[in-house]
């Protein structure tokens, strides 16, 4: 069994011999009492018992449960020595934080567009003991450290930055204003808006918890397949907060780490003991609560509770009341004693029991008011990350207890409203810039002027001598250009041959995966990542040939080793098989589709789900994926409310393509056939590994076979717009029509196609709407130029080109709410008549559920009848009479709700 190297002991008598066997360690207790009594004497004996009952008094008890004392983990003859100059770096943290503070405050003066002052107060610390000796950055054979910075604490990293020189006062007087003149800063941390210096997008809380894990995982990843060549690993570390530790995003995963072994990740837990609106938990411990959630997880834990004067306190007790004192009182009593004075915390803390008060007899009040939190200690919480940084094995916490708005004083220490304060006045900050030292004169205080200390100063040459040391600044987002020798669309002939056997776009994008896992250029860059779907999507052929990514290879002899397909997991593997969390995959998809970034190795994921637990589950991170420049394809499969079928209403997915439409960056793509998923993927590739383009692919898929035709010629580039003529309609009939389809769907189309032409004299042309997102974006730009240049020749997108000439009506039908083809609506001639799947699906046969939902062949004849009869193109009562033909009951539920 591993050895514990918590301080905070179980139990007094327990040794790692004598651990689970108590019988033994009594025993040979007894041995040494009898030893003792024969050759001291009962009276020494008697007293060296007394002596030893007062120290087991003193020592710090084993709680019940997971948890240990509420007491530092690390002892102090155990800590390492702090290598820094403490003095120094003290003067440059009191800069930084004046100047994160300065930036809220000022931008608060004149506009209203807010920041947080008092969550940087509380983590200064924390960050700066890391950034004078812990954070590596990127050099030309080590990739940096990974670090996602707690997202409403970046006032202080912008802080930071101005002091090394990377941000000018400009930029600091701009936070929050990013589209003032110069340009701003962003309010949290957004590589999209600041692509030079943010990597990692947290504010949105627990992302960037679950993204460190599985970046971490990632990060082994690379290296087990070889990808890397680092003179040694980065580390990752994650700064959260204690309120965020609630998203069930932030512990959700955390056993991963352990069970991976990733001691290449730290967590540092800001425990100021408060969120926004209050307690985190005021009727209890939040760093107790988080210690036995991860010592039950298989974490390294390590609680930094109390600052170095305490230890001197702590010695002295031997009565064992003073630990007591400290476990019996809750968080809110501890946020209460940084509000109130030193009196109160001397009555009410250590008043409780008499002989506490003699420990702080020589303290006065204010004394008392300033003994420390750990995690304001340079001292205990750079012990606590040396010891991070040396553990090995398994993935550490620091649990560090902070003040909310430290150094804020009356303005909000330790307040309720803290975590909102943005505003100060000039007695305030008076009482700030005494407090911390700041250089600043009477005459300007009010103006919250910024401070940079000269290039040639003390604190100037220190700060820019450790980041160097330390290998260059930290965040910084470096992209080096890297070009992938990625197929052309010929190596993807057989999708445009078609294909004489019926199949899915399911089927086809297997097919399409498995062709690239053996070209060349791109074989050992492609990272496929499911969540526990393989077998759905037809994907198991998948385990045996490139194998599932396992850290511990295979262990096991798998059950179905004597078959083809096996179960293959491999130290190699190729496969991110995460199980059932569309959240560790979206997290996984991220650090792929980042990669180039972070690691300057582009590599390309191909996350494949079912599309019902996509952006509708997991959008935030989808959003995310957007913000962080990730590249990729993400494959929402058994896709359509009426395709999949039997599942019913929580998997029948008609909508993930209207999420997918929102994001600014993602490219939706609703293919019908083989050879359009091939243009797609082919010119995707083209655009995000050659040109380098900070975009990703959203493709639905689906699970019904049918005809797989070739590629007629001269649609790529429709395909890859948005819209294409498929198959025009019948010559010579009295009435145009045009029915745009997507997906399967479009069969509906083309035999509605037929029965038009052949019962109502209706030449209809069906196309293949492949993306309304991208023609309604292109129609969009075209309009806003316009509008904006009211005299010029206007300009007209490719759908309004594309449709002008037509004649007759437009109407759309696919398996997804009619918003998604309504999307182009506006730029369609005539405007556009829309058949979609909007309502709950249910289990049903496709055929039933295309009726009910009236996007099957009879729906579609009848919906285009209609539209012309609504344009005085047919007469009305040959829809009733189609009506009646088709045998649609015209009374039938309405699939929509309200
Ligand atoms: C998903 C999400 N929900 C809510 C918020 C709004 N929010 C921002 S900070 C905050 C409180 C954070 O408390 P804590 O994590 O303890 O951080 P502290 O500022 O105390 O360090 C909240 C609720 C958010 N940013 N993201
Ligand atoms: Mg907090």
């Amino acid at each position: 069994m591993e050895k514990k190297e918590i301080y905070s002991p179980r139990s007094p008598f327990a040794s790692p011999s004598s651990n689970g066997n108590g019988d033994k360690a009594g025993d040979s207790l007894q041995a040494v009492f009898e030893m003792a009594l024969e050759s001291q004497g009962p009276e020494r004996t008697a007293k060296l018992l007394e002596k030893l009952a007062d120290q087991l008094r003193a020592a710090p008890r084993p709680s019940a449960g997971p948890t240990t004392s509420y007491a530092n983990t690390i002892p102090p003859d155990q800590q390492a020595p702090y290598p820094g100059d403490r003095d120094i770096e003290r003067r440059i943290k009191s800069l930084i934080r004046w100047n994160a503070m300065a930036m809220v405050v000022k931008a608060n003066s004149t506009t209203n567009v807010g920041g947080h002052i008092a969550s940087f107060a509380s983590s200064a610390t924390l960050y700066e003991v890391a950034q004078n000796h812990f954070f590596r950055g990127a050099t030309e054979d080590f990739p940096g450290d990974i670090v996602y910075f707690q997202g409403h604490a970046a006032p202080g990293m912008y802080a930071r930055a101005f002091l090394e020189g990377r941000l000018d006062e400009k930029h600091l007087q701009n936070f929050r204003q990013e589209l003032a003149e110069g340009g701003g800063l962003s309010s949290y941390p957004h590589p999209y808006l600041m692509p030079d210096f943010w990597q990692f997008p947290t504010v949105s809380m627990g992302l960037g918890p679950i993204m460190s894990l599985y970046q971490a995982r990632f990060n082994r990843y690379l290296q087990a397949r070889g990808l890397t060549n680092w003179k040694e690993e980065p580390k990752v570390w994650a700064f959260l907060g204690d309120g965020e530790s609630d998203e069930p995003e932030s512990l959700g995963a955390i056993t991963l780490a352990a069970r991976e072994n990733l001691d290449n990740i730290i967590w540092v837990v800001n425990c100021n003991l408060q969120r926004l609106d209050g307690p985190v938990r005021g009727n209890g411990k939040i760093i107790q609560e988080l210690e036995g959630l991860f010592h039950g997880a298989g974490w390294n834990v390590i609680k930094v509770i109390w600052g170095t004067e305490w230890d001197d306190i702590i010695k002295r007790d031997k009565t064992g009341l003073l630990l007591q004192r400290m476990e019996e009182c809750v968080d809110g009593d501890y946020q209460k004693y940084i509000v109130e004075p030193g009196s109160y915390t001397r009555q009410h803390f250590f008043g409780k029991y008499p002989q506490l008060l003699e420990l702080v007899n020589h303290l006065s009040d204010g004394q008392i008011s300033k003994l420390l939190r750990g995690g304001h200690d340079v001292r205990k919480m750079y012990a606590a990350y040396k010891s991070a940084m040396d553990h090995k094995g398994r993935p550490t916490v620091v649990l560090a207890k902070t003040v909310k708005g430290y150094g804020l004083g009356e303005a909000g220490e330790g307040k309720n409203i803290s975590h909102q304060q943005k505003k100060m006045n000039e007695k305030e900050l008076r009482e700030f810039r005494e407090r911390f030292g700041i250089p600043i004169s009477d005459d300007v205080i009010a103006e919250t002027p910024f401070y940079r200390p000269p290039a040639d100063s003390p604190e100037t040459k220190y700060l820019l001598e450790r980041r160097k040391a330390l290998g260059g600044f930290v965040p910084a987002r470096v992209v080096k250009p890297a070009v992938l020798d990625v197929p052309k669309l010929d190596y993807f002939t057989e999708f445009s041959k078609g294909s004489a056997m019926e199949a899915s776009t399911t089927m086809a994008f297997v097919r399409l995966v498995t062709i690239l896992l053996r070209h060349k250029g791109i074989s050992k860059n492609i990272v496929p990542i499911i969540p526990d779907e393989a077998r759905t999507f037809g994907l198991d052929a998948l385990f045996r040939e490139i194998g599932i990514y396992s850290s511990k290879g295979q262990l096991y002899d798998p059950v179905d080793s004597s078959s083809l397909l096996y179960y293959h997991e491999a130290k190699d593997g190729q496969i991110l098989e995460e199980g059932i969390s569309e959240a560790g995959s979206m997290a996984s998809f991220i650090a792929a589709g980042t990669s180039y970034a972070t690691h300057g190795v582009p590599t390309i994921p191909f996350y494949i789900y079912y599309s019902m637990f996509g952006p509708q589950r997991v959008g935030d991170l989808f959003w995310l994926a957007g913000d962080i420049r990730a590249k990729g394809f993400l494959l929402g499969a058994t896709s359509g409310r009426t395709t999949l079928n039997g599942e019913g209403l929580q998997h029948q997915d008609g909508h993930s393509l209207l999420h997918a439409s929102t994001i600014p960056t993602c490219l939706p793509y609703d293919p019908a056939f083989g050879y359009e998923l091939a243009v797609i993927v082919s010119d995707g590739l083209r655009r995000m590994y050659v040109e380098n383009e900070d975009i990703f692919y959203y493709i639905a898929l689906y699970n019904e076979n049918h005809a797989m035709p070739p590629m007629p010629t001269g649609v790529e580039d429709g395909i890859l717009k948005g819209l294409y003529k498929f198959k025009p309609g019948a010559e010579g009939k009295k009435v145009k029509a045009h029915i745009l389809g997507s997906g399967p769907i479009i069969q509906s189309a083309l035999k509605a196609q037929e029965i038009l032409a052949d019962r109502y004299d209706v030449s209809a042309d069906v196309w293949s709407a492949t993306s309304y997102k991208l023609l309604r974006t292109d129609a969009i730009r075209c309009q806003r130029w316009n509008m904006l240049h009211p005299t010029e020749p206007p300009k007209k997108s490719y759908v309004e080109n594309l449709l002008a000439k037509e004649q007759g009506t437009f109407v759309a039908v696919s398996d997804n709410i009619r918003t998604v083809p309504d999307q182009i609506a506006p730029w369609v001639p005539g405007g556009l008549f829309t058949l979609g799947t909007d309502g709950f699906g249910r289990s049903d046969t496709r055929a039933r559920l295309r009726r009910f939902f009236a996007v099957d062949v009879e729906s579609t004849v009848i919906g285009t009848l209609y539209a012309l009869a609504e344009k005085n193109l047919i007469r009305r009562d040959i829809v009733a009479q189609a009506i009646k033909d088709l045998g649609v009951d015209p009374e039938k539920i309405q699939p929509q709700i309200v």
